[in-house]
């Protein structure tokens, strides 16, 4: 077997790290008789991620790394990832809610595999902050905001939440559009932010922990479906291998890359902490995007987020 494996990120960032060791992992498994491509972003014929993830539906590759933020116009009900304040701020927790949730394991896998995109796995990337080209500690300094989002319908509705104007693009575009004042700022995790440079364009970083990025571990569900059952099945042991390392990764490179970007004094980024008061704030604009989300995705999605909160009630 010769796999493609696609991934919306480049060398030394968590997803294509993950698709190496998960290509390493398979290919030991099975005596070298499955071998992989890796991808990095945009190699996979010049693409953006939400072609890439059109080539995954298409089967002109079988593997991908699938952030929902770029699949709200396929799967709307995958937009839970959206929203702000829905997962515990501690990650481990959130992680294990991620393992283990039948929301997200069953009834969205199930809306997803209907599109075409299987996902094996889902696992956090780490917390998001936001950086901007000035402070952003109220929802008055989002006024007027032009906030880079991927493209998601949700997400923009939760900074239209907070009074910006925000507008989706593909990261390559970010720093070049952070630099000319195109975009004003953007959210990402702290390792993100470093690897991708947007520190040295942006004044500002707000350690806000509004949201966590979750991703996806996608096969094409015709090619998965038809493999053979002891194929299938080093395929589904090495995605659960996978998971404690992939989350020891970003866990490790957050908190080193955040050193870097207050060691960075040639492009120097002023980095605040919100207090728990300050995040309120931010919730009480967020919560009402959960009705937003419940209205657009109908009843089966409305019915997946109210078993979502209640098993992550039950973890709190
Ligand atoms: O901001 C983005 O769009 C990118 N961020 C991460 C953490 N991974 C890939 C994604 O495309």
């Amino acid at each position: 077997y010769h796999w493609d494996f696609v991934t919306e990120e480049v060398d030394g960032q968590v997803q294509y790290e993950y698709a190496q060791q998960f290509a390493d992992l398979l290919e030991e498994k099975s005596d070298g008789k499955i071998t992989m491509d890796v991808w990095e972003y945009g190699a996979f014929g010049g693409a953006t991620e939400v072609d890439q993830v059109e080539s995954l539906q298409m089967g002109d590759v079988e593997f991908a790394i699938v952030s929902p933020g770029f699949t709200g116009g396929m799967v709307p009900e995958g937009q839970v990832f959206a929203l702000h304040f829905l997962f515990p701020d501690d990650l481990e927790v959130t992680q294990e809610i991620l393992n283990t949730s039948e929301a997200l394991n069953v009834h969205l896998a199930e809306m997803y595999e209907a599109q075409g995109i299987k996902p094996l796995a889902f696992f956090t990337e780490g917390a998001m902050q936001w950086t901007g080209n000035r402070e952003l500690r109220t929802p008055d300094d989002f006024n007027g905001f032009q906030m880079r989002t991927q493209e998601s319908p949700l997400i923009m509705s939760s900074y239209e939440a907070y009074g910006a104007d925000p507008a989706p693009l593909s990261w390559g575009e970010l720093y070049l559009a952070l630099d000319r004042g195109n975009r004003d700022g953007q959210e990402n995790p702290i390792f993100f932010i470093e690897d991708a440079s947007f520190h040295e364009v942006q004044d500002h970083m707000t350690i806000s922990n509004h949201n966590n990025y979750v991703a996806m571990t996608t096969v094409n569900p015709d090619f998965y479906n038809e493999l053979p059952d002891n194929v299938r099945a080093l395929i589904d042991e090495t995605v659960e291998e996978m998971q404690p390392i992939v989350f020891d990764m970003q866990a490790g490179m957050n908190e080193s890359y955040l050193d870097s970007i207050i060691d960075d004094t040639e492009t120097p980024t002023e980095v605040i902490t919100l207090t728990e008061e300050e995040r309120e704030a931010f919730r009480e604009l967020a919560l009402p995007i959960r009705d937003e989300f419940r209205d657009s995705v109908g009843e089966d999605g409305a019915a997946m987020l109210d078993l979502l909160e209640e098993e992550i009630a039950a973890f709190e």
